[in-house]
């Protein structure tokens, strides 16, 4: 398997170019649950450890349905797929460009949640144009074993997310281990309550929130991903899903600029338009270098040849 390396805002992505799973025609979601269904352990085989490690976001290049797309991509982790992946967009785009697949300027990618918009802007920045994002629940209380009483709003920015605006951690890289910790309680009192997104969907994203560090920016943010690895990145479908729930309380015009850090310091510049129906479309922009090239070998004796389960 061929395999392209990036990371955006230090956020890691591998983008398989070759020897990839075929899985036929049809919709990004139809193939994406054939991908789950029936190839899983070409997932495993590309981004667990040993070839791998938690905190890659893969992405499987397809052939798109839309034409007017550059490509189609199913992006995955170390437990599973993901809807949409914002740093995963950026990198995908400085890796068609490394490929040269696509130059500077405006494309578009396929994705099981809908077409994205990436703007190439230099060759390592890249503003992608994400789908529709809303709140769907403001101010959901729950009483969390083991931390108390935790508040936070619940949106879709491609995946679903609890954004909680005043962590309940230290949103500093030492409190890493209690800021997981904090997440994961959250995350299944979520699940035990049955509280979902309003098609019914997992709340698989925890996202918190306090000041920046940097004096230029709004926010910093920690937010765990399903399978538990933290987004390096200030995470694009988390960063969306902020800019709704900003724009649903009137904090936040359209055009107005927001300035994300993530845990580990660095940033996304984001700010969102209304479409002609009224919806909460971010844009989101971030810097992403290709760091790898590399071909990923299976050893027939290999007792870890699909990865580390
Ligand atoms: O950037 O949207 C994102 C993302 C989701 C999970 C990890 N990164």
């Amino acid at each position: 398997m061929r395999v392209i390396d990036s990371h955006t805002e230090g956020a890691p992505t591998r983008v398989i170019v070759d020897g990839g799973p075929g899985l036929g025609a049809g919709s990004l979601r139809e193939r994406l649950e054939r991908f789950r269904d029936r190839a899983d352990s070409y997932r495993r085989f590309a981004i667990s450890e040993p070839r791998g490690s938690d905190a890659v976001v893969g992405a499987l290049l397809c052939e798109p349905v839309d034409e007017a797309c550059a490509a189609g991509v199913i992006f995955f982790n170390n437990t599973g797929y993901l809807n949409m992946c914002g740093h995963g967009a950026m990198g995908v785009a400085v890796t068609l460009a490394y490929l040269g697949r696509i130059g500077p300027g405006i494309h578009r990618l396929e994705t099981p949640v809908g077409v994205v918009q990436v703007e190439l802007l230099s060759p390592n920045e890249v503003a992608i144009e994400n789908v529709p994002s809303y709140r769907h629940r403001a101010k959901v209380a729950i009483d969390v074993p083991g931390l108390g009483a935790v508040t936070g709003d619940i949106a879709w920015g491609g995946n679903w997310f609890f954004l909680v605006e005043q962590s309940p951690v230290p949103l500093v890289m030492e409190s890493l281990r209690q800021l997981d910790d904090a997440a994961r309680r959250v995350r299944a009192e979520l699940e035990r309550r049955e509280i979902t997104g309003s098609d019914g969907g997992l709340i698989d994203h925890i996202e918190f929130f306090g000041p920046p560090n940097a004096a230029d920016a709004n926010s910093r943010n920690f937010v765990y991903c399903p399978g538990g690895a933290y987004d390096r990145s200030p995470c694009g479908t988390g960063t969306s899903a902020k800019l709704a729930c900003l724009a649903a309380d009137g904090k936040l015009a359209p055009g107005e600029l927001w300035v994300q850090e993530s845990i580990i310091g660095s940033r996304f510049s984001a700010s969102y338009r209304t479409d002609e129906s009224g919806q909460i479309i971010p844009r989101i922009t971030g810097r992403a270098y290709v760091c790898s090239e590399a071909t990923l070998i299976q050893q027939p004796d290999d007792p870890y040849a699909h990865g580390i389960a």
